[in-house]
């Protein structure tokens, strides 16, 4: 479902939100913000949310990073019961808002363990949206153009028009991760790049957040990251690293 431009209304699913049979289903893009400036603006599931991978992603203009009000909610359910109304990410009901570039988790946050999903977007993009339903992508998981389960939008670290991830983003994404801020767009955090990790700190710290399974992965990708550095030294840095994690 998408909304053109700001939503300052409400949507209401007079029934149950989902598909128990259908794997990717229920994300609303809202190519603006979404506001509640002067009257109540909501999306209203008079059910449930139905259906292990179904979710509700709350797309408020991810591109240029619009608003969700804290008066503008999503409600589940009996509107009386507090329970139900919800301002913002709860993952519990696989209902996501976009906020940070490189969260890859949807936690609203940037850190060391985003890396995991970081790598399963890159390598695997069908797994990503299975681990992570309604951060993926709706009906296509390969599909290069889909933003509405906002995966690429979230990994896009150098903010490519058409939107692409890929390896060109595992530079910026580490970048990132050793100065990291929430923000919608691909400035560097503290606006100076801030301070380099040794390669030896980022390995250890990769180390410790990086799942068993994908850790082959992730010395495989460090590996091909080296000859994609521009200069001898950023050569060295990753040359480092990769013995660091493989010594
Ligand atoms: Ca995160
Ligand atoms: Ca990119």
């Amino acid at each position: 479902m998408i909304v053109g431009g700001d939503m300052l209304g409400f949507i209401n699913v007079k029934g149950d939100w989902g598909d128990p049979n259908d794997t990717f289903a229920g994300s609303v893009m809202i190519n603006g913000s979404f506001l509640a400036p002067d009257a109540p603006s909501h999306i209203k599931v008079d059910g449930q949310v139905v259906g292990a991978g179904t979710f509700l992603a709350v797309n408020y203009d991810a591109h240029d990073g619009g608003v969700w009000d804290p008066n503008a909610v999503v409600i589940i359910g009996d509107p009386n019961d507090p329970n139900n109304v919800h301002n913002g990410n709860t993952p519990a009901l696989h209902l996501w808002e976009t906020k940070c570039k490189g969260d890859m988790d949807g936690d609203q946050v940037v850190s060391f363990p985003d890396i995991n999903p970081f790598i399963l977007a890159l390598t695997n993009a069908v797994g990503y949206s299975e681990y992570f339903p309604g951060l993926g992508c709706t009906n296509d998981p390969n599909d290069p153009n889909c933003l509405a389960g906002s995966r690429i939008w979230r990994g896009d670290l150098t903010c490519d028009n058409p939107p692409h991830l890929g390896f060109e983003d595992i530079n910026p994404f580490v970048v990132l991760l050793t100065d990291p801020c929430c923000q919608p767009t691909c400035d560097p955090c503290s606006g100076d790049g801030g301070e380099r990790m040794s390669p030896q700190q980022l390995a250890s710290e990769l180390a410790a957040t990086i799942w068993p399974e994908l850790y082959n992965d992730l010395v495989a990708i460090v590996e091909e990251n080296i000859d994609l550095q521009p200069d001898e030294e950023s050569q060295a840095y990753w040359e480092a690293v990769h013995a660091a994690l493989t010594g």
